[in-house]
């Protein structure tokens, strides 16, 4: 399996930089077109729409997918699924409670739906990006955050979504924005990708300025890879969509345009890399380490009680934590959120990877 790190992280700290350097950021051409074109709101807070679940490699279990250059027909009409986008605010515009599109090249969606847009529609991708964002937000808050727990990224997250030629992601905390650009597949196809810069967006709201030191990026690209793992399996289920690609499989789709292995994975969650001899330097591929303890946390104690305990420990970090004080925090939040038993599952997960 090649791994490619190319997903924000570093990556995105640079652009981060470079669009700083040029002083003030645009914003965005369709903040206000979006709001003020003159178009009725509809009132109508949700609206009918197709989307992939989470991807159409993972549900179609055909690896020989692939991109064809954005085409329709490069994908079967049985790997979109009909969905119901919540939260809307009633505008007509993919602009709601946990989630606002604006689109920086394409057409903005507007209507009463349904949203039965393909692929090879600029219009798919918003509706995707929607979809997962506030899907992830009512992820969080099913599991108590913002009600038992400390809120999580509760509030309305910004997407960019832009049709030009970039094959990059990223997250800009200080403007609390997720980016999706293009190239190979699309990124905000694969509702994995979604989920992942979303991911940053959650370590960014428990830490401000989360990830200064390495080991502390590759945990915030593990739980960015885990997350959408965790969520994207929890609404498949929902949904009644099949899981027929590996399970510690992300970014199947995103992936075609770059792996000739299969199954395709931009990562895995399930890997054994271990702790320090597996260390490469680099963030995406020493999060793994991260994220196959995190991927047993949850096989050992169940999606909830795991995801719990994983995000709750998260506002315990320091932004520049080392993995072992991450671990040791983790471990401690078991300890206060379940006792002694879970404490000691989340320990021998750490435990087997080496961090402990
Ligand atoms: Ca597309
Ligand atoms: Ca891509
Ligand atoms: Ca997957
Ligand atoms: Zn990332």
């Amino acid at each position: 399996m090649s791994i490619q790190p190319r997903r924000e992280g570093l990556l995105a700290l640079m652009t981060v930089t470079l669009l700083s350097a040029c002083g003030q950021p645009q914003p965005g051409p369709s903040v206000t077109a979006q709001g003020g074109a003159g178009k009725p709101p509809t009132g109508q807070s949700t609206a009918a729409a197709r989307v992939f679940m989470p991807n159409p490699l993972q549900t179609t279990g055909d690896q020989t997918l692939s991109d064809q250059k954005d085409s329709a027909t490069a994908v079967p009409a049985s790997a979109y699924y009909p969905v119901t986008l919540t939260n809307l605010d009633g505008s007509g515009y993919l602009r709601g409670d946990w989630a606002q599109v604006i689109t920086e090249t394409g057409t903005p969606v507007y209507g009463s739906g349904p949203f039965h847009f393909t692929r090879d529609q600029d219009e798919f991708e918003q509706v995707m990006a929607y979809y997962w964002v506030t899907e992830g937000q009512k992820y969080l808050q099913s599991l108590g955050f913002g009600s038992e727990l400390g809120a999580v990224n509760r509030q309305q997250q910004l997407i960019k979504v832009s049709q030009q030629g970039i094959d990059n992601s990223y997250m800009w905390d200080k403007h609390n924005w997720l980016r999706f650009g293009k190239g190979g597949v699309d990124d905000a196809e694969d509702g994995e990708v979604i989920l992942h810069e979303y991911g940053h967006a959650i370590h960014a709201s428990q830490v401000p300025g989360f990830g200064t030191s390495v080991e502390a990026g590759a945990i915030g690209e593990a739980f960015g890879d885990y997350f959408a793992m965790t969520v994207g399996y929890a609404v498949s289920q929902r949904e009644g969509a099949p899981m027929n690609a590996p399970l510690g499989c992300i970014m199947d789709w995103d992936a075609t345009s770059y792996t000739t292995a299969t199954p395709h994975c931009l990562r895995r969650v399930d890997t054994d890399r271990h702790y320090p001899e597996d260390l490469t330097g680099h963030i995406h591929t020493d999060g793994m380490i991260w994220s196959r303890a995190l991927f047993d946390i949850w096989t050992a104690l169940g999606a909830r009680t795991a995801d719990r305990i994983i995000i709750n420990a998260q506002f315990r970090f320091t932004p520049d934590t080392t993995f072992a004080a991450a671990a040791q925090a983790t471990v401690a939040t078991a300890q206060d959120m379940y006792g002694r038993a879970a404490a000691g599952t989340v320990r021998r997960a750490f435990k087997a990877r080496g961090i402990l």
